[in-house]
């Protein structure tokens, strides 16, 4: 199979390739190696270790690596078939190869009159009519054109999705809530949970409002359950006008069918295609809320952030590119360290969801245990990715990154500029996050803990160990253009990990179980008569307890 091979060769299972051999002998040599030592040794490595690509600027010089170690894991990307498969990801081919699909995010961000094939038509004029349409509703809204059924303009948005139509389009609204309209309110329900579409339109006037069911597959549990919910609300406060609904609903989906069964009129649907994963999806028409807040001007700068980063990680030569190093380091830790999680942290407080919306664009992804072939693998795949903005997160749970039994490679994310200037503030956020990658590194040595005249039963409490790796990324400041590279940073970083790691990156077959379990139960909660229970005794006790106390 094409997306299997490296230049028409088999490729080799990951632990029989030279260059993990190699690495493996390397990892057992820099294991005690401390970066106190690595900076001593060079004085201009944190000059040196660094790449800037698109106005995005890397500081890995802060990771426990040499020039060997870095040697080494390019040879491993090279062996690995890493540019192969760049090439086919960018042009098309069906490299989810579970699902039989082409992976071609980047296409959503191609310029107009690129060409890109899938099944022998040329993608890239679709994205660009669905860009319009979704233009042309989004500058109708935004004026006041687009009335509501009883003639007021729309206020309110509230975005019903979950998953990959939920995420991107959370994170993107509050990363560029600056650039918003600032009049209007933007809601996100995702949860089936009751509370979650109650608490988002308690205090919203139906007449000016609008829902946007962002659905790929329109079957979602959660989704339909909220949009029907939605279509209730709406038409007790219409009062039963059925024919209002038109102008409260549009949808963002590729199942047309379904649209018109749940009564939006497809000419208000915006469509986007199976090759756009859930989780690639934010800059799709699943984005159609973020363009609403935004503006199309702002969202097509956004795209060219994207596409940017695309072009960057596409051409860049391996030593050079952002998301290459990013993910090879990552792979250095996760299977060379045992690191078990990776922090991001963003210095920027509009920044707070994307640890989020990175759990799931890295996790889903990556959290496989078969290769592409179906073999088990026999070493350590897809990280915990989490995080908290700064300087919150080092009132909590820094402590144990500093101190604690387990290394954690660290993403710190900052600007040069903030976007709300208010005396010192900016300057202290920054050297936080300089002092915190400092301590990281070099800690505090029993020496300089006694130096301070600390009595000798507290010294061990106050020694930093350090040696904790991390990345500085920096950038001038947070805009649409800046957000959309670093989404796409780690899109490609997340690929070049399942690249190594021989996983598909693009399914989710992890999240299918539960949910047909969940089908199966629903019934059972709720049948008139005693349901047969034939679970294991533990759910069918819990499903006997919440029957009895539901009454
Ligand atoms: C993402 C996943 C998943 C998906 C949701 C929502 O990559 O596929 O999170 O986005 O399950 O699916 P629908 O958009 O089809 O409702």
């Amino acid at each position: 199979m094409a997306a299997e091979t490296n230049a028409g060769k088999r490729l080799k299972s990951l632990t029989g390739m030279d260059a993990w051999k190699a690495l493996k002998v390397h990892a057992k040599a820099m294991s005690d190696v401390h970066l106190r030592t690595l900076f001593a040794e060079d004085a201009k490595r944190g000059e040196r270790m660094t790449v800037e690509a698109e106005g995005i600027f890397l500081d890995y010089s802060k990771n426990r690596v040499t020039d060997e170690t870095l040697k080494l894991l390019l040879d491993l990307a090279e062996e690995s078939g890493l540019r192969r498969r760049i090439d086919a990801m960018f042009s098309g081919e069906k490299i989810n190869i579970t699902e039989k699909r082409a992976v071609l995010h980047t296409a959503l961000r191609a310029p107009k009159g690129t060409t890109i094939m899938v099944d022998r038509k040329n993608v890239v004029p679709g994205v660009h009519e669905v860009l319009e349409k979704m233009a042309a509703f989004a500058e109708r809204v935004r004026n006041g054109a687009w009335v509501g059924f009883t003639g007021k303009p729309i206020k309110n948005v509230v975005n019903i999705g979950i998953g990959g139509s939920d995420l991107g389009p959370v994170m993107a609204y509050e990363a560029l809530k600056h650039y918003s309209k600032r009049d209007m309110v933007f809601r996100f329900v995702s949860n089936v949970d009751d509370t979650d579409f109650a608490e988002a339109v308690h205090d919203l006037d139906a007449e000016e409002t609008l829902f946007i069911v962002s659905s790929k597959t329109f079957t979602t549990l959660e989704t339909m359950t909220n949009a029907h919910t939605a279509r209730a609300w709406m038409l007790e406060k219409l009062g039963g006008h059925e024919s209002g609904i038109a102008k409260h609903f549009v949808a963002v989906s590729t199942n047309a069918a379904e649209v018109e069964k749940f009564g939006i009129d497809t000419a208000n649907m915006f469509g986007f295609w199976d090759w756009v994963g859930g989780r690639y999806s934010m800059d799709s028409a699943i984005g159609l809320s973020t363009m609403l807040a935004i503006g199309p001007d702002n969202f097509r700068a956004m795209l060219a952030g994207f596409h940017a980063m695309d072009e960057h990680f596409r051409t860049a030569p391996f030593e050079k590119n952002l998301p290459v190093l990013m993910g090879l380091l990552s792979v250095w830790y996760t299977d060379f360290f045992d690191a078990q999680t990776v922090a991001v942290l963003p210095y920027e407080q509009y920044l707070k969801p994307f640890p989020a919306y990175l759990q799931q664009l890295t996790m889903e992804s990556n959290g496989k245990h078969v290769t592409l072939r179906g073999k088990q693998v026999n070493y350590s795949t897809g990280p915990i990715y989490w995080g908290e903005p700064g300087t919150n997160g080092q009132h909590s749970f820094y402590q144990l990154i500093h101190q604690g039994t387990r290394l954690i490679p660290c993403d710190f994310i900052a600007f040069y500029h903030t976007l709300n200037k208010l005396g010192r503030h900016h300057d202290m956020l920054i050297a936080n996050v300089f002092a915190q990658t400092e301590a990281l590194a070099f800690g505090k040595t029993e020496e300089q803990v006694k130096a301070e005249g600390t009595p000798d039963w507290l010294v061990p409490h106050r020694v930093f160990e350090g040696n904790r790796p991390s990345n500085t990324i920096l950038a001038e400041k947070l805009t649409p253009k800046v957000l959309g590279e670093l989404v796409a940073l780690y899109e490609h970083l997340v690929f070049v990990q399942g690249t190594i790691w021989q996983v598909n990156s693009f399914d989710q077959w992890g999240v299918e179980l539960g949910k047909a379990l969940a089908q199966k139960i629903i019934p059972e909660l709720e049948s008139a008569g005693d349901p047969e229970l034939k679970h294991d005794s533990s759910t069918n006790h819990l499903i006997r307890l919440y029957r009895e106390h539901k009454g």
